[in-house]
């Protein structure tokens, strides 16, 4: 009689718990508790007479002590301490117990004990099956969704490959695993507090019990969440899952749904039928989705919720424009003519990469709603991270500090779910302080396949979900052609979201009756599985039998609300063919009110002045030399730093962190937000920034004294991020969609790290407006330079970044000279600069707002320039009628005579100081000019003509201190010859090409650098080359 009677002492971990909660806790911490290692200590085989306090009805009173003792020891009897120090130290039966001390006299031992507990013969067996059906319902919470009827095909070895587990009853036979067997079945059984099946009532028989907990967890829905480490999160899914009859719908819910499921169904019909040659990623096998997205609506507007921002792939985008954010149909129909002309930019990507944006009445509610959907690339699950942007902004925007009024819903299909990284990277920003959209509802449309992948070779995980655990987000599995089903979960997670403000997975098991798009074989890769599908029903033909069998709806209504459904398509359709014009900018998913004029143009050409008055930069950096509370102690090292900041502020100079501060101050008081996130910003990778000070006596306790400028200023938000580039440059890029009024900077660690999150630069910096006709003014701070450093941290590889410009490298624009600065900005796709001196750097961030329109910025900042001593500006350089220089000329001994000039050194960046240095040490000042080229994108050729037409006798020298092949040599060359109309070569001094961005040996990084000076300075360099 080995029995699982001491299920108790099955749970014991390997050791006991130290902190001391309720004593209900304890119990809820044991029996859920995942973290927990558990290991058979001690099978009880004793006799009642070995150990006859352990009896029958004593088994709740010996669980809770039990319990009691594994949460601290001392809060049991001593005599039940030794008891089950002894048990548990292996004690045969019978030696484990001894008798407790004498307390003042009076014995409370044994004989006590037995008469608490009340000792019946016989009734050992009947503690045994209670801790056994403990265990039963625990099985089911912990593994019920394996056996779930989950997969519509039936064909389950894609969704869970494992046998079924052993300890869920499916059969008789199973009850055995548990020492129980047929004759226990109507035996009545207390229910553990950790179950809801019983609804009002406390006891069940066993055959209850079972078929209780296979409704709640073996059905059409898989509940994942004994993971979870917050009990009443826990207790919470347990009810709404347990609760007998809790899955009941009223007649015009169902009503509703099966309405929802007609236009899911004929949408996708309707295209199939007008265009049976045309790609659209329909979402047949998955109809239930549209329905699924319209009930979490529902109930986050019930619950307060006005905006919600949605992100999406390719799987039925289509149905969800038409059904869900309630595009009109012809709009969505038109975009089939291939005829079609655009009337705006954008390269007319419509139907399965655009973005909406609606407001509407939700009609079950009543209330007002607006939904967007994300434009986004083709890179499954990139605009995860943009989605939560934009969602955080929306709520910071409106002072939405808990999530209650907007949030955000991501959709996903099965195989990219599980595969791209950038799923995780995201699901770590969830809860982040500064990063959190206080709960997302995530979809999967898990049509158990990847284009022509199976799910078997394309993951490691049971499950394509199991990535949400990593922030105990639950994850409810359910099957997609149960309607009635994947409604009810749709609800739990929508209140989920309300309730906790956490993340939740609703994961559509489904099925794809097509090829990977209309056009592909699926039977070339999936014969077994799509004959399978060939038989299937459809899951609205289904539902609709059932109601109808039910007496739901009759099958005239049903056949009605088909042909209404049908009709609105062919109405819209003949509307489509009306339209002549493509209007893209009907498509912004993010529109920016009141930011340009009517026609969606900029208010105005002119960039207004950047500069400011001598008391405003004296105030700001007053600012950022002092710690603006009281009672604040900094450390001693701080202190220094803004001791030399106030020098700095007494000489009218800066530093490039002053600069920064210069800039970021005087917009934040000029009603800007700004936003700076990233690794370790708040300090500044290289402890130069500092715009968080850490009292050195209170813990947690921060002062940002950029936020002490003015009363009225607009709040700075600087955040040291998650470490990720992909998740982390996404996410701010969303936020910056939100509003043009806020400054959103991300701070790679260094440069080089930005190519982690290449798809983001790749697929939206880079050509967002051009695809999407969407501006967005993010700036992207990459430390570069060429330090000895070695191959990593060195480049931030500005040759990508401008390779990637728009402009034309052959043709001098045709701009007038007072628009030439301000037209070539807004014809281009971003922005890159590479600025000098701490006042340009200032400039270019200040222009970024106060320009009428918005373009990223790509930034390439200095690591030794931040305290290299001539690498400061004076306040004269930043007053008010001073603007960022695009380009900055010689102003040393060369002016005075021009043509004695031999030669123009154009450079950029940090270069210039060490040009600078050696051609005073070779006493070159009257011959060689040297030029920076500030914003290398657009290029300056109106500036860069003037000083070509300036030095008419000197050769022109492109110096850089990256590779040939890197850096801006190839970018530049071209451009160079453009502005000289090729009269003149262009000769290059800088490193070989190679491979790895720089040496990792710092001599002979000095030793090429001196080389490449020396051509640069030696005047005979090119003579005789062509
Ligand atoms: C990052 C990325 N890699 C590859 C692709 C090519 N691709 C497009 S759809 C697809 C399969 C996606 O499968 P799943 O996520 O399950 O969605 P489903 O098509 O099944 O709805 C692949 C590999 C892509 N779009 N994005
Ligand atoms: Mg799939």
């Amino acid at each position: 009689m080995h029995r699982i009677r001491t299920t108790v002492v099955r749970l014991r971990p390997i050791a006991a718990p130290q902190t001391a909660k309720s004593q209900s806790q304890a119990r809820l911490a044991t029996v859920g508790g995942a973290l927990r290692t558990f290991q058979p200590m001690r099978s009880y085989t004793a006799s009642v007479s070995a150990e006859p306090f352990l009896n029958g009805t004593s088994s709740n009173y010996v669980e809770e002590m039990y319990y009691a003792w594994l949460e601290n020891p001392r809060s049991v009897h001593k005599s039940w301490d030794i008891f089950f120090r002894n048990a548990n130290a292996g004690a045969p039966p019978g030696a484990a117990y001894q008798s407790p001390p004498r307390l003042g006299g009076a014995a409370l031992g044994l004989a006590n004990a037995q008469a608490m507990v009340g000792v019946q013969p016989n009734v050992e067996k009947l503690v045994e099956d209670h801790l056994a059906v403990q265990s039963l319902v625990r099985a089911y919470q912990i593994r019920g969704h394996h056996v779930a009827q989950l997969d519509p095909l039936g064909i389950m070895a894609a969704i869970d490959p494992g046998p079924p587990p052993s300890d869920i009853i499916t059969s008789n036979d199973k009850l055995e695993f548990y020492g129980l067997d047929e004759s226990d079945l109507d035996k009545v059984f207390r229910l553990p507090t950790t179950t809801f099946i019983g609804g009002s009532e406390s006891t069940l028989p066993l055959r209850e019990i079972i078929q209780r907990l296979e409704m709640a967890y073996c059905q059409s829905i898989g509940v994942e969440f004994m993971f979870i480490n917050d009990l009443e999160q826990c207790q919470w899914i347990r009810q709404k899952f347990e609760r007998p009859g809790i899955m009941q719908f009223t007649l015009e819910e169902k009503r509703t749904l099966l309405a929802r499921m007609v236009r899911s169904t004929r949408f996708e019909e309707f295209l199939q039928r007008k265009w049976s040659s045309e790609k659209r990623f329909g979402l047949e096998g998955c109809e239930s989705l549209i329905p699924a997205l319209k009930t979490i609506i529902d109930k986050s507007s019930m619950n307060g919720v006005e905006s919600i921002i949605m992100g999406m792939p390719h799987r039925g985008r289509l149905n969800v424009l038409a059904n869900v954010i309630r595009k009109e149909l012809d709009q969505i129909f038109c975009q089939f003519d291939s005829k079609l002309e655009a009337a705006d930019e954008g390269s007319g990507d419509v139907k399965y990469h655009l973005g909406m944006w609606h407001r509407r009445i939700n009609r079950v509610t009543d209330r007002n709603i607006t939904l967007s959907l994300m434009a986004n690339p083709s890179h499954l699950e990139a605009v995860d991270p943009v989605v939560q942007g934009k969602t955080k902004a929306e709520q910071f925007y409106c002072g939405d500090t808990e999530g209650n009024r907007v949030m955000s819903i991501l959709l996903h299909g099965d195989a990219a779910f599980a595969g791209q990284g950038v799923v995780y990277e995201t699901f770590h920003l969830s809860d982040l302080p500064s990063y959190t959209t206080h709960g997302t509802i995530h979809v999967v449309v898990n049509n158990q396949i990847g284009f022509t992948t199976d799910p078997r070779v394309a993951r490691s995980s049971s499950y394509p979900t199991d990535v949400a655990k990593v922030v105990n987000a639950p994850i409810f599995h359910v099957n997609a052609d149960d309607p009635e089903a994947v409604m009810y979960v749709c609800n739990v997670a929508a209140e989920w979201r309300a309730t906790f403000h956490k993340d939740v997975v609703v994961d559509l098991v489904c099925y794809r009756r097509n090829g990977h798009n209309e056009m592909d074989e699926p039977m070339f890769t999936q014969p077994l599985m799509y004959k399978q599908i060939k038989k299937q029903k459809g899951v609205l033909q289904k539902y609709a039998e059932k109601l109808i069998a039910e007496g739901a709806v009759t099958r005239q209504e049903y056949e009605e609300e088909i042909a209404k459904y049908d009709k609105i398509c062919e109405e819209a359709h003949a509307r489509s063919k009306d339209e002549k014009i493509l209007h893209i900018k009907h498509w912004l998913d993010s529109p920016w009110p009141g930011f340009f004029n009517m026609d969606g143009q900029p208010k105005s050409m002119t960039s207004p002045s950047t500069g400011l008055t001598e008391e405003e930069l004296g105030h700001i950096g007053h600012i950022a030399s002092s710690v603006p509370v009281e009672d604040f102690t900094i450390h001693g090292g701080l202190s220094r730093i803004l001791k030399s900041r106030a020098a700095m502020v007494g000489q009218r100079v800066c530093d490039w962190a002053l600069g920064e501060y210069m800039a970021f101050g005087s917009l934040l008081k000029e009603g800007t937000h700004i936003r700076l996130s990233g690794q370790d910003v708040e300090r500044g990778t290289f402890s130069h920034r500092h715009h968080v000070l850490h009292d050195q006596n209170v813990d947690k306790r921060i002062c940002i004294p950029m936020n002490h400028i003015a009363p009225n200023q607009a709040p700075y938000t600087v955040c040291n991020s998650s470490l990720s580039e992909y998740g982390v440059l996404g996410f701010e890029l969303g936020f910056a969609m939100a509003s043009p009024n806020a400054l959103v900077l991300w701070e790679a660690q260094f440069g080089d790290f930005h190519n982690t999150a290449q798809c983001i630069i790749d697929q939206f910096i880079c050509p967002g407006q051009a695809k999407w006709v969407r501006q967005n003014g993010i700036v992207l701070l990459l430390p570069h330079g060429m330090e000895g450093m070695g191959p990593e941290h060195s480049s931030a590889r500005p040759e990508r970044f401008l390779q990637m410009c728009n402009e034309d490298p052959d043709a001098y624009p045709k701009f007038s000279a007072e628009e030439f600065a301000v037209r070539q900005l807004y014809d281009c796709n971003w922005i890159i600069v590479n600025c000098s001196t701490p006042a340009n750097y200032f400039h270019v961030l200040r222009r970024q707002i106060l320009q009428p329109f918005r373009k990223p910025l790509i930034v390439f900042t200095p690591k030794s320039l931040l305290r290299h001593p001539d690498a400061k500006s004076n306040f004269d350089d930043m007053l008010t009628g001073t603007h960022f220089q695009r380009l900055i000329p010689d102003s040393g001994p060369v002016c005075e005579k021009p043509d004695g000039v031999k030669r123009i050194v154009f450079c950029t960046g940090k270069v210039y100081y060490e040009l600078t240095r050696e051609r005073k040490n070779r006493g070159m000042d009257n011959t060689v000019a040297i030029a920076r080229i500030e914003q290398l994108s657009p290029f300056p050729f109106d500036q860069v003509k003037v000083e070509t037409d300036r030095y008419p006798n000197a050769d022109l020298v492109w110096c850089q201190e990256e590779h040939k092949n890197q850096g801006y040599y190839d970018y530049v060359k071209p451009r160079l010859r453009t502005t000289v109309d090729r009269t003149r070569p262009v000769w290059y001094a800088g490193r070989g090409p190679a491979a790895a961005p720089a040496t990792g040996n710092k001599a002979a990084h000095l030793v090429e650098l001196q080389r490449f000076l020396d051509t640069a300075f030696n005047l005979d360099a090119f003579t005789g080359q062509s």
